[in-house]
């Protein structure tokens, strides 16, 4: 089947001042009327670098309750390896189509270039491509889905998911203290050395109606957390008190989510958090999200040592794969859905 991909139409749309109308959001979502405009909260910004280790996880611990969102600085990838991800993810993109489509995503298969297919609730896609692959570890990475074009890919790939691992387990045993746990206990519950990295380029080109059309659509992520980093187009809006805020945009710095699995583990006290993204009329956003996520057959429930007879579990506990196919099948899964 011959897939209509975002980019190929946001060209032949460019000098439009319209776009398709399964791209036009219903008036409930189109961010023209649903993005809030008055004095904001911001989202917080932490130094990973800080000499306090209890001051960070408190920073930490806070911004994961509140927001369930937060930017890291100082996180310790060196700024001239992010220059190079974005530029190989770039040129990627770049491709001539057919060139693209040699990583196109086999049916029932996460990895892979691809276009969302199916329509959403509301009937409607999403302004975005994207390219899903394993980054670590070693055992579960399928270089077939790794762009062979630009040359430097996989080893830039290689060294960012190094990095993206240090920065990770770094967050997961300050989420950890932050919750008064043993601090290798979040790693742990997410399959330790066999917690897998998923590598998300997101490409959202120019779009003639960034106030009619969304990006990502409303979501939590699955992962435990997710390390993001984005180009200069600033686009991700968060979900805070009922309304959508912008994230702005701190050069070299990650954007991290708290996923549904730490909200999970946490009994709640940590948000996964609703996000989406914007689009731009003029310039291309780009982000490369990396997703934490436990291995399909490991089982994700409260942390035991958080639940009390007066704090009751708040989820069920499921197999990851089994927690995917649900969410995504909208089964219900919470202890309250039954
Ligand atoms: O591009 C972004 O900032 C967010 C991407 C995202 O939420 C996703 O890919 O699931």
């Amino acid at each position: 089947m011959e897939v209509e991909r975002v980019q190929a139409i946001a060209t032949l749309s460019k000098g439009s001042d319209t776009i398709p109308p399964e791209f036009v959001r219903p008036e409930t979502e189109q961010p023209g009327l649903t993005t809030f405009q008055g004095p904001a909260p911001s989202i917080p910004t932490i130094d990973l670098a800080h000499p306090d280790q209890a001051h960070v996880v408190a920073l930490i611990a806070d911004a994961s309750k509140e927001w369930g969102l937060f930017q890291v600085v100082n996180h310790g990838i060196p700024s001239e390896l992010l220059r190079k991800l974005q530029s190989v993810g770039k040129q990627f993109f770049e491709l001539p189509q057919q060139e693209k489509e040699k990583y196109a995503k086999p049916p029932n298969s996460f990895e892979g270039y691809g276009t969302k297919l199916q329509k959403d609730a509301q009937g409607k896609k999403a302004w975005v491509d994207h390219l899903f692959h394993k980054v670590w570890p070693e055992s579960v990475v399928n270089y077939q889905f790794w762009p062979r074009e630009p040359e430097a890919y996989k080893e830039v790939n290689e060294e960012y998911a190094k990095c993206v691992r240090e920065v990770g387990e770094k967050l997961l045993k300050y989420l950890s203290l932050g919750l008064e746990v043993e601090e290798n206990a979040l790693k742990d519950a997410v399959g330790g050395e066999a917690l897998e990295y998923m590598m998300k380029i997101n490409y959202y080109p120019p779009c003639p109606r960034p106030d009619l059309a969304l990006g990502v659509t409303p979501h939590t992520d699955l992962s435990a957390i997710t390390i993001l980093l984005p180009n200069e187009v600033p686009g991700l809006q968060v979900l805070k008190d009922g309304r959508w805020i912008d994230a702005h945009y701190i050069p070299n710095a990650l954007i991290i989510h708290i996923g549904d699995q730490i909200q999970i583990l946490s009994n709640g006290k940590y948000k996964s958090v609703m996000h989406r993204t914007k689009v731009e009329k003029e310039r291309t956003r780009m982000s490369w999200p990396v997703f934490l996520e436990p291995p399909g057959e490991l089982e994700i429930g409260p942390l035991p040592q958080l639940v009390t007879p007066n704090n009751p579990p708040k989820y069920n506990t499921w197999k990851f794969k089994d927690y995917i196919y649900r969410k995504l099948n909208k089964l219900p899964l919470d202890v309250k859905d039954g």
